[in-house]
């Protein structure tokens, strides 16, 4: 067989990169040909994303591909879900994307339920209400009056923006836009009644496309600065969740996963969307998939905490590396200190170690000072809410796991993956570590007719991967301090 090659084009909160993936033989080998540094710009206390800069980073990448393989057929771009900029009729920006880190949405849900209860809202989008997601983004900017919306033609999600700025072409995708909380997953459509209730211009609303979808060619200026001509820009899941999701090497029907970067998505993949109380009590999400798809999962805050402490560490002097911060942790004693790291304090505090110290203080435990306790208390956090969460799945979905595939960034941490075999009691495989590139890859080349679907691309995932298989140990002892963990996190917000 001959080889095809596509490019994918991964941006994370934390890195962005470009990936190569070689097909040949049902074998998928990548290449991670370029890698940037992502980080959002504090300017006057709002926090925005570098947009212009990540679009250099990806020309740059771009030649790096290019130049090494000119018979690259494709390039798919996805990126982490709700954030958005907006583009004026002539093309321009208007405003500079702002992250959902960003403070301007603390507090916003309360007054965004005297506009619609919440379990209306999550009625009709079946999404995780989360202070984060794009429709209470847009409430806060309708709340200060924003004139951005004069001047707004179409709102476009983060990988809508780099689908515009490659090929100059208006468009959403499925995945990305259920993110929003403002896609109605059984309509299949933007809903109206929210957009109406919120006072957002419904018209901003781009047209939607499913995954797999050719969004136009890559613009000439780019093709001429790269010596190549008609390469298509598809939309994989334009979601990186969506990506990772397709890209988890998981078979038959009963596994579970957690895509594990900067936030941990602990699910399921579906046919249909589940949106009842006891979804909407455990606050579990609905997002489109590819192939009609849902990914029925739990954002939970993630590796994020472990970023931010590493990110303060470093800035005292002592740059750290992920290995050497969790060997730290693997030399404490552990069950010392318990945190819930869904507290939404840890969204997006000044410093992450006073935030987890001042959690310890006000719940009556002992302090941790040491980076050690501190990463241990992260990671045995981090595997507690991980046996929240799949209780909670096991019950809504009425069925048992028997098997939870960790794929992305975090798979690479050896003692988590180890802690969350031990607490849930059943084997956890690990890898690949770059699943979202692999969805994407995969994406494209079932659309270009390479790949005949979704079921052989797995395959070709799983035959092409380096996998980790950890077994359950101590479960007990784990249960024991769950009880613990519970009676310290509960009613703690
Ligand atoms: P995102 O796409 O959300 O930016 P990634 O999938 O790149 O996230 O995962 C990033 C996370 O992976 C980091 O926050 C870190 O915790 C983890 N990670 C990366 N490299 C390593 C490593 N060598 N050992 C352990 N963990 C790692
Ligand atoms: C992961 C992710 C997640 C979203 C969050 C904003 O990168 O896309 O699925 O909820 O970022």
């Amino acid at each position: 067989m001959e080889e095809r090659k596509f490019l994918a084009i991964d941006l994370g909160a934390e890195s962005g990169r470009l990936i190569v993936g070689i097909l040949r033989d049902g074998r998928l080998a990548i290449e991670e040909v370029h890698r940037f540094i992502n980080r959002p710009v504090d300017i006057l206390g709002r926090l925005y994303w570098n947009v212009t800069q990540m679009f250099q980073d990806i020309k740059d990448g771009l030649v790096k591909a290019f130049s090494k393989y000119k018979d690259i057929e494709s390039i798919g771009i996805d990126t982490w879900g709700v954030d958005f900029g907006l583009v004026t009729k002539e093309g321009y920006f208007a405003g500079i994307p702002v992250c959902y880190r960003d403070h301007r949405t603390d507090g916003i849900l309360e007054k965004a339920f005297e506009v619609m209860p919440k379990e209306r809202i999550y009625e009709l989008t079946g999404i995780q209400i989360m202070q984060i997601n794009t429709l209470f983004q847009l409430y806060s900017m309708v709340l200060e009056n924003s004139s951005l919306f004069n001047s707004t033609y179409k709102l476009l999600f983060m990988p809508d923006l780099f689908n515009f700025m490659l090929t100059g072409e208006i468009k959403t995708e499925f995945s990305i836009a259920t993110t929003s909380q403002i896609y109605n997953p059984i309509k299949d459509g933007w809903e109206e009644e929210i957009l109406r209730k919120f006072s957002i211009p419904k018209d901003i609303m781009p047209e939607v496309v499913p995954p797999g979808t050719v969004i136009g060619k890559l613009y000439k200026g780019i093709e001429e600065d790269l010596g190549v001509k008609n390469i298509h820009v598809i939309a994989p899941c334009e979601h990186d969740t969506g990506c990772a999701v397709v890209g988890v090497p998981g078979e038959g029907d009963d596994w579970a996963y957690i895509s594990s970067g900067t936030w941990s998505l602990m699910g399921v993949e579906l046919k249909s969307p589940i949106i009842n109380n006891d979804s909407l009590r455990a606050n579990f999400t609905n997002e489109g998939g590819y192939n009609k798809t849902f990914r029925f999962l739990k954002n939970i805050m993630g590796l994020w905490l472990l970023q931010r402490v590493k990110r303060e560490w470093a800035k005292e002097g002592e740059d750290l590396s992920y290995t050497e911060i969790t060997r730290l942790a693997e030399e404490e004693k552990p069950f010392k200190y318990f945190i819930n790291p869904d507290d939404v304090s840890f969204l997006n505090p000044t410093s992450m170690v006073k935030e987890i110290q001042d959690y310890c203080k006000k719940t009556g435990q002992k302090v941790p000072e040491k980076k050690g306790e501190i990463v241990r208390c992260i990671l045995e956090s981090l595997a507690f809410r991980y046996k929240d969460v799949f209780t909670d799945l096991e019950r809504i979905l009425n069925k048992k796991i028997k098997v939870l595939h960790i794929v992305g960034g975090g798979s690479q941490n050896q003692l988590l993956s180890q802690f969350t075999a031990d607490v849930l009691g059943i084997p956890v495989i690990t890898g690949p570590k770059e699943a979202t590139a692999l969805g994407n890859i995969v994406v494209q080349a079932i659309t270009k007719g390479v790949v005949k679907d979704i079921i052989e691309a797995r395959k070709i995932i799983r035959d092409s991967s380096e996998m980790k298989v950890y077994q359950p140990q101590n479960t007990e002892e784990w249960l024991r301090n769950y009880e613990k963990y519970k009676e310290i996190t509960q009613g703690v917000n």
